[in-house]
């Protein structure tokens, strides 16, 4: 019947969405409506145990693997099928907002309760999993869980990548498994039957649009650099300009030479230097050192690889006689999401009733590494003015539900297949 679905639709609970969305809210609340719960934070372990409390209140299985990806399990009745996974990330940047990432998490959730509530068997087990580190702001890269989940990535090649306090990934993974001994760990699973992940649009496409269903056909490949530029200290009042190999002069050489080389007439290439680092960073000290990040973006593998090959020479002509040293730390692949479930979506918005827009993702996201070992696709809300990565982030309680009651129909489908 259309506008019911199947009836697990309708069981979406807004209100209860909306709560625990806020709730979540609370854990790392700053100044502006914004959050701070950076991965393997005090807030992200918070963020986790109450996560894990409402699965266990429903009677969900909960389990972690060796990243602390957590797995919120609602059974299926045949034992021997893959699941079907749906979810996001809890964790936040730095100064983020209430709804990227976790907003994924919690309607994954609302999903299972929405079933439960019907009193709906599925053949299919379906979970939600939290994915560990996807912002990538307190550890880069991001998307660490998801790549080893994938298997894009071994654990091991994360374990020593430090935050700006010196903390490693690798003691703060496991201070965080460590919080909550009694989850069972739970690794190498068999691929998912299909990943479907809900998530803010963080951009302005349906807003303008005026529609509340982004079917998500895809993302643009990333990747990302470290650039660091090597100088030497000296005393700023007596040494000579001519004598100096000034790192922050280098550098904003550099930049700007950067600036020129990733100009793109269509607009459609990203480039951003997000973090510039300055050793000493004292006013009367030559700077001796700056470590500065890229984050590249292009839909076309080719034109981002074309981009991408630039930046060492640009570098190191614009540096001189500074020296540099460039690493790169991410490099995802523009991702085309499988049609079936693309489809699978705009059938499920259909049958509740609502109108979706097929887009592509310009934000990176988990989706693009699962993507990898299971049929993947996403769903979008709007989020005001296309605002994202800020604290006045915001999606309405009506586009959550709309989301949640898209996402609740598409997994109770794609869970009796
Ligand atoms: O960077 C991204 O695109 C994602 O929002 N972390
Ligand atoms: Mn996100
Ligand atoms: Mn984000």
């Amino acid at each position: 019947m259309v506008g019911e679905g199947n009836g697990i639709a309708a069981r979406v609970d807004g209100s209860r969405l909306w709560r625990r969305l806020m709730e979540m809210a609370e854990i790392g609340a700053i100044p502006g409506n914004g959050v701070n719960r950076q991965a393997l934070s005090d807030e992200d372990i918070a963020a986790r145990e109450v996560l894990v409390d409402w699965a266990r209140r429903r009677g969900y299985a909960v389990a972690v693997d060796d990243a602390a990806n957590l797995f919120v399990r609602r059974p299926g009745g045949d034992l021997g099928l893959a699941p079907v996974l749906t979810g996001s990330h809890m964790d936040s940047q730095p100064r983020g907002g209430r709804f990227d990432g976790i907003y994924g998490v919690i309607a994954g959730l609302e999903a299972l309760d929405a079933l439960d509530d019907a009193g709906a068997a599925t053949r299919r087990a379906i979970e939600v999993v939290a994915w560990t580190n996807e912002e990538g702001s307190r550890f880069d890269p991001g998307c660490m869980g998801s790549m080893v989940f994938s298997g894009a990535a071994q654990l091991e090649r994360f374990e020593e990548a430090v935050d700006a306090r010196g903390i490693s990934f690798g003691r703060a993974l496991a201070r965080t498994l460590g919080a909550a001994p009694d989850l069972p760990r739970r690794n190498g699973e068999a691929a998912p039957a299909a990943y479907v992940e809900a998530h803010i649009e963080q951009g302005p496409v349906l807003e303008a649009a005026s529609v509340p269903i982004g079917a998500v056909t895809g993302v643009q490949g990333s990747q990302r650099f470290v650039v660091e530029i090597g100088g030497s200290t000296a005393h700023a009042g007596t040494t000579p300009v001519r004598a100096r190999r000034d790192a922050l002069q280098a550098a904003l050489r550099a930049v700007a030479r950067l600036n020129e080389a990733m100009t793109d007439s269509n607009d459609v290439l990203r480039f951003t230097v997000g973090r510039f680092e300055v050793t000493p960073n004292s006013p009367n000290t030559v700077p001796s050192k700056v470590v500065f990040s890229i984050d590249l973006r292009h839909p076309s593998a080719e034109e981002l690889d074309r981009r991408a090959r630039r930046i060492a020479r640009v570098c190191e002509k614009a540096a001189l006689p500074c020296t540099v040293r460039i690493s790169r730390t991410f490099d995802q692949r523009p991702v085309a999401f499988e049609s079936g479930i693309v489809e699978a979506i705009e059938r499920s918005a259909e049958m509740v009733d609502l109108p979706s827009l097929r887009i592509s993702s310009g934000a990176n996201h988990d989706a693009a590494f699962v993507a990898r070992v299971s049929p993947t696709a996403m769903i979008f809300i709007p989020c005001l003015r296309g605002v994202s990565h800020h604290e006045s982030e915001y999606a309405s309680p009506e586009d959550c539900a709309a989301g949640a009651r898209v996402l609740a129909q598409t997994l109770s489908v794609l869970a009796d297949r």
